[in-house]
């Protein structure tokens, strides 16, 4: 059976000067960090290395990038969007979000 593995991730310009405090949901769920309620980034690469639960081959996956603030509210940065549907990568995904954004990361992953 085929699994998406989720490489790494990769920050080019973070949202905040001193750097982004990260995590991820698919699906309404938070999917990473696992026992946090975020990481902090570094710039550069960030290695993740976890395999993305119950998706389906042929499925749409929409993972958001969200930054945690401790004094107000999280801040969505966008989302990376891939399809399951050809094995291989590892394949790199870029963040698609509003206009009105700076923050430039990357999402490297692959399905074997
Ligand atoms: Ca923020
Ligand atoms: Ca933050």
């Amino acid at each position: 059976m085929l699994t998406c593995n989720i490489l790494s991730l990769i920050c080019r310009i973070p949202d905040e000067s001193d750097l982004d405090e990260i995590y991820l949901k698919l699906n309404g769920k938070k999917i990473w960090p696992e026992s946090k309620k975020y990481k902090s980034v570094k710039m550069g690469k960030t290695d993740l290395n976890f395999i993305l639960k119950d998706v389906n081959h042929g499925d749409k996956i929409e993972i958001e990038l969200w930054d945690y603030d401790f004094i107000s509210v999280n801040d969505f940065l966008g989302t990376f969007t891939f399809y399951l549907d050809e094995s291989g990568g590892p394949f790199t995904t870029d963040l698609s979000k509003k206009s009105s954004q700076v923050a430039s990361y990357s999402l490297e992953w692959k399905y074997d």
